[in-house]
């Protein structure tokens, strides 16, 4: 007769707070592709690009003239831990996107490029909504260089790939295109909820 034993709860704990697969961490752990660029906020600038390949600049000074949010959120890294109520101050993109009178016609899609250039790709409409900021501030202090400051991308219903670091360019887009990750086989949208962390997931 074989016997099967499962343990005493017949099936292992869920924790309703973390997505499938993940497990809690307290920490904060550093992920970069390569070295970490030291950049001040002086000659800081991101660079709105639409359709038409029109760039408009926003300097550190425009960014910290509009309305700022702060925000309570969870991090989900596809490398599985999950960093439950962090806490940022940053500039929801919707606003960085009207402040350069950007052109949404037609816009479906957006890369995100960072100095040093990373990249990936997000929906326009997952950026939107108030569900992603460029975020300079984290727990209180001024974002450190290795977390991507002065100022990252922040799209925390996303795996954590999603939030560029060191951003500077937004590339408005009609079709989707792979970032960095996405082009090495991560999936396009990465939903920690629905376990999307490779292509086909
Ligand atoms: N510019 C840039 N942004 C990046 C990365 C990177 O290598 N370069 N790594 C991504 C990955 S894979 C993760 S998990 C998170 C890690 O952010 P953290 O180092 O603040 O934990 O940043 C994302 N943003
Ligand atoms: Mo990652």
């Amino acid at each position: 007769m074989a016997v099967v034993s499962r343990g005493f709860g017949g099936r292992r704990q869920v924790d309703p707070q973390v997505p499938p697969g993940q497990y809690r961490t307290d920490d904060f752990p550093v992920l970069t592709a390569g070295p970490t660029p030291l950049i001040g906020t002086v000659n800081w600038t991101l660079d709105v690009t639409g359709v038409d390949g029109a760039s408009h600049s926003v300097s550190w000074q425009q960014l910290m003239a509009l309305p700022v949010e702060d925000v309570t959120v969870d991090l989900h890294c596809v490398t599985k831990w999950s960093k439950l109520g962090t806490r940022w101050r940053g500039v929801p993109v919707a606003e960085v996107l009207g402040a350069v009178g950007a052109d949404l016609e037609g816009v479906e899609y957006v890369m995100a490029h960072s100095h040093g250039g990373y990249t990936t790709n997000l929906p326009l409409r997952d950026l939107l909504h108030g569900q992603a900021w460029v975020a300079f501030e984290f727990d209180g202090s001024a974002l450190a260089a290795a977390h991507g400051g002065p100022a990252r991308l922040l799209v925390p219903h996303l795996y954590l790939w999603k939030s560029a670091k060191w951003v500077n360019g937004l590339e408005l887009l009609r079709e989707d295109r792979l970032g960095f990750w996405e082009n090495f086989g991560y999936h396009p949208y990465g939903d920690p909820w629905r376990e999307q962390r490779y292509a086909g997931d």
